[in-house]
């Protein structure tokens, strides 16, 4: 009897710290997308220690999904991947009373996010915002005399996007993103096969994280990417000014006046995911007001996380790239997914594009 109680009881002091000490969630997330010292944070508060993945692409993102297995617990895909995911049971339908943080979403974001998932049966919006151009406003100046630099123009006209060449030309590597901004800015063109072919040459790189300290550093000068991202090379850019006593690189983005793309990028938990409880305490402890605006607050993103305005600085919250206003909000436009057959034409025409064949 006493033997059985002792086993017990080790047992139980055995299991306690033990299953705390080993709760772990693996994330795998956008790169430049969290304040780092809210995962510690998260792990101070929970015990729950986390294994943090990082991509820079959708693309990548769902050929992990779609081969399975992939050990992580939450995901962040764009919602027109989102949908294509839901659409092939990749998602666990969420339980939303283990997301009591639910109650501060912001309705107008979760609403556009039902377009991509009837209901948000199987996702919460973490950030979203805009795909734009990054440039250094100083060799802007000089290449383009004075004219501003507000229109797509100075992309998909090949004799102005030349102007950047010789200081650094970055575009996302991003299919779905960069060809509908191309056929957006064309309207609907039936000549524009060579169309993207005439820019090639300009451009120095695909990447989809590199122009960050690109732009922030001098070594690139323009660069097709996303809103906080530029704004994070902005930041970088004056504290590295700060530190090193230099002229600061002069960084800006532009959502240019013929329309952009707006995107959403949301937590889901794969079907498979190994620990299911620990990622629904990681996304609830996102959605805290708090901890949602320490995260914009550091990447400068929007979030969907209504109550969290209230602590969003205001730079960012009053910042209309960032937060549109109403004027700005018409001129932006979202993309829905792909059937495979129309994907499997993207995916050739990007290939073209990049390898300027
Ligand atoms: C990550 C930025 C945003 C993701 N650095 C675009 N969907």
């Amino acid at each position: 009897m006493r033997r059985v109680a002792l086993v017990v009881a080790i047992a139980l002091a055995g299991l306690a710290p033990a299953s705390a000490a080993g709760r772990v969630v693996h994330v795998y997330n956008w790169s430049d997308y969290i304040d780092p010292k809210v995962i510690e944070d998260f792990t101070k508060d929970t015990g729950i220690r986390v294994v943090y993945d990082t991509f820079d692409s959708n693309d990548v993102l769902e050929t992990k999904l779609l081969a399975g297995k992939t050990g992580y617990d939450v995901v962040v895909p764009s919602a027109s991947y989102l949908q294509r995911l839901v659409g092939v049971d990749v998602f666990l339908k969420l339980d939303k009373g283990k997301i009591p943080n639910l109650k501060y979403v912001w309705p107008e974001i979760a609403a556009r996010l039902a377009t991509y998932d009837p209901g948000n049966l199987h996702a919460v919006n973490y950030m979203w915002g805009t795909t734009g151009i990054g440039f250094n406003v100083a060799k802007a100046k000089e290449r383009l005399g004075g004219q501003p630099l507000s229109t797509w123009d100075v992309v998909f006209k090949p004799e102005l996007l030349a102007k950047f060449k010789s200081c650094g030309v970055h575009v996302l590597d991003a299919p779905d993103e960069i060809v509908p901004a191309a056929l957006n800015y064309l309207g609907i063109n039936p000549d524009s096969k060579n169309f993207l072919a005439k820019i090639r040459p300009s451009i120095q790189k695909f990447h989809s994280s590199e122009y960050i300290n690109g732009l922030a550093g001098g070594d690139i000068c323009f660069a097709v990417g996303w809103s906080g991202d530029v704004f994070q090379a902005k930041k970088r850019a004056e504290e590295a000014a700060e530190q090193t006593k230099k002229p600061v690189v002069p960084v800006d983005y532009v959502l240019p006046k013929g329309g952009a793309l707006m995107w959403f990028d949301s937590f889901a938990i794969p079907k498979d995911a190994p620990h299911v409880e620990e990622a629904y305490a990681f996304i609830d402890y996102m959605m805290r007001p708090a901890i949602a605006a320490r995260n914009s607050n550091f990447i400068s993103y929007a979030n969907g996380n209504l109550e969290s305005q209230k602590l969003i600085d205001k730079e960012i919250l009053n910042n209309p790239s960032i937060y549109p206003d109403a004027e700005t909000m018409k001129r932006l436009y979202i993309t829905t997914t792909y059937p495979p057959e129309v994907q499997r034409v993207l995916t050739r025409v990007w290939t073209r594009f990049k390898t300027g064949r």
